[in-house]
Parts: structure tokens; sequence; C-alpha cells
């Protein structure tokens, strides 16, 4: 006996790929329903690479009574409206909106780092997913704060534009397809042009001068890994389809040498450590599109700080960042609380 699993946002990016990570890693489930705006009722999704499509209902009528769990990746405005009625129905809700995540009655878990955070889950029937870029950080930050306690770290984001869904896609494809062919490069989603350029500005502006996706990853790190880390965040939108990388420097309260952390992060649960110092011998977001591993390459001391490191993380930003994640958490709400058969 497996779950009944919806997925709301199933024609979006995040949910096309939670739908193919269910059937990847044969999550037990008895049914799946996709579920989407009424412009998208009965247009056929493909579950992954598995020959299998679903239809999709229509989000405004669909009944939640009988779901076991739903994985929402329809954003913050249809979180608000649909997450408390399917909680309310008995359908436990992962939703990867930034809707939920600082609600102290919500749990925000990243399953590598703090699963005993999901035994809250009841309060609400909600559980959050954090934002991409928060998630493989703390994947990264885990093993480390473990062995030598982290004090401070400083972070660059380098974002692809599958972040901001369909359209940052669309728009980095057609702005550089305009400037090959001499047509005028217009930005809509982006505030400036992203094709062969960089935009440091992610999200809102906040009053301090820092962004929302910054203030994001402060918040929900804390949250998550240790609500004593001081974390500064720049956030920057790079002109690549898919996979975040980050640029970490990291102050430890305790000693810690380039070759023990390469050792601890080489067994640490989610991560692969690729980190040869030679030409190539690092990992890029291209590679780390379609994969599900927080990767690290670049490992190296800091001398200008007493027990410092600086390190480069990789993943792909719709998987562990955001899908994957998701699935995970089901996974672990299937061992611990909901059982079945
Ligand atoms: C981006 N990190 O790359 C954002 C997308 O809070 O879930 C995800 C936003 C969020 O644009």
């Amino acid at each position: 006996m497996g779950y009944r699993v919806a997925v709301v946002g199933a024609t979006g990016n995040v949910g096309r790929e939670m739908l193919a990570i269910l059937a990847e890693r044969e999550f037990p489930m008895d049914e799946v329903a996709a579920v989407a705006s009424g412009r998208s009722t009965g247009t056929e999704v493909d579950i992954g690479d598995s020959g299998k499509t679903v239809k999709c209902k229509n989000l405004e009528h669909f009944d939640f009574a009988g779901w076991d769990i739903a994985l929402f990746a329809c954003g913050s405005d249809a979180a608000k409206t649909y997450a408390p009625k399917a909680a309310k129905a008995g359908c436990v809700v992962i939703d990867n909106s930034s809707l939920y995540r600082m609600d102290p009655d919500v749990p925000l878990i990243v399953p590598e780092v703090n699963p005993d955070a999901i035994d809250g889950y009841a309060k609400k029937n909600i559980i959050a997913n954090p934002n991409c870029s928060t998630a493989q950080l703390v994947v990264a930050l885990k093993p480390l704060h473990d062995a030598a306690k982290i004090k401070r770290v400083v972070v660059s984001t380098y974002q692809s534009v599958s972040g901001a869904g369909k359209q940052g896609m669309d728009e980095l494809f057609e702005q550089s397809r305009a400037i090959f062919v001499g047509d005028p490069v217009e930005p809509a989603k982006f505030t400036k042009q992203i094709a062969f350029n960089v935009i440091p500005h992610i999200d809102v502006f906040m009053d301090d001068g820092s962004t929302k996706e910054e203030w994001k990853m402060v918040v929900e790190t804390k949250k998550i890994l240790d609500p004593k880390i001081k974390l500064n965040a720049t956030c920057v939108r790079v002109p690549v389809f898919v996979g975040h990388a980050e640029a970490i420097n990291i102050e430890f309260e305790n000693e810690i040498s380039a070759s023990e952390a390469q050792d601890i992060l080489r067994e640490a649960p989610g991560i692969m450590l690729v980190d040869k110092r030679e030409d190539g011998g690092y990992v890029t977001p291209v590679e780390s599109a379609g994969d599900g591993a927080t990767y690290i390459s670049r490992v190296r001391e800091d001398p200008t700080v007493d027990n410092g490191l600086t390190l480069w993380c990789v993943s792909d930003n719709l998987r562990k960042g955001a899908a994957l994640n998701a699935v995970q958490i089901a996974e672990l709400l299937g061992r611990r609380h909901l059982q079945k058969g």
C-alpha cells in the first residue's frame, strides 16, 4: 500500500521535476495527481521519463481530502489560499514557496541537516522547503559546523535563470539569440540584460539595501542550522540555465585544516567532493544539472582570519534546491510519521 500524492503547480519547472523525482526514487505511491491553475486543466504532464503521463486537474476545484501528501510548487499567492485548505483536509503540505518558512509552527527542513525538526509538522500540517540557494549552502555547512563550529559565513551566489522560472529561461535564450542576430534586447523578467551579463539583484530590495534573496539565506540558515551563525550574502543572477554556484567563506570557532575539511566533506550525506586542484578538477553548474548532489570543490584555507576556509559549492537548483529536497522531506515524513502498509 502506498501514498496518494498531489503535485500542485505540476506544469512549472519545479513541479515537473517533482513528478520526475517521485518516479526516479520509486516513491511508494498508489496514485499521483498533477494539479495546476485552471488554464492547464486537461494538459498531459509527463511523470519524468517513466513513459507515463497524468492529466492536470484544476487547483480551484481539487479536493485534498483522502490525499496523504501535497507537494506545492505554485508560489506564495496560491500557497496562501490552498495550503491551509489542503492541510485542514488532512493532507500534509510540503511547500516550496517562501510563505511559511519563517513561521515558528512550520518546520523548515533539509533532511541531511535537521531531520528531527520534522516532528513538529502536525501543528499546521505544513512543512516548508527552503530557498534553493539556502538548501545547498546548509548541506555544505552542516558537517563542517559539527566539526569546528561556524562563527561567520560570507557567501556570494551565482544563480541560474531557472530560479526565476520558465520565463527566466526563455528570456536568457531569447536575449542570446537577439544579440547574435543583432535584434534589440528587451529585459522583462530580469531588470537588466541577462545574456552575457550578471545582475546583482534577486527578489525585491529590503530597507537595509540587501535583497530578499540575501535575507532569506540569512534567516533560513539560522532556522535550519544554528541561530548563532552570522551570515552575509550577495546574490547574483548569472546567464546559466540550471545550477546555482556559491563561493563560501567560513570562519570557525575551532581549528580546521583544508585537508580535514575535505575528509569530512567526502563522507558527508548529500555531498560529492570533487577537489583535484588541477585544470578542470572542480564542478561547474552545467555538470550539476540533472543531478541530486551538492558538489564541493576548491576547499582551501583562508589565511586572512583565524580558522578560516573558503570553498566552492554547486548544485542543481531545481533538484536539491527544490524538487528533490521536497521529495526527501516526503520520504522522511513517510518513515517517521505516515507509515503505510
Ligand atoms: C532564484 N532562489 O534563484 C530563487 C528562486 O524563495 O523559493 C526560489 C525563490 C524561493 O531566483
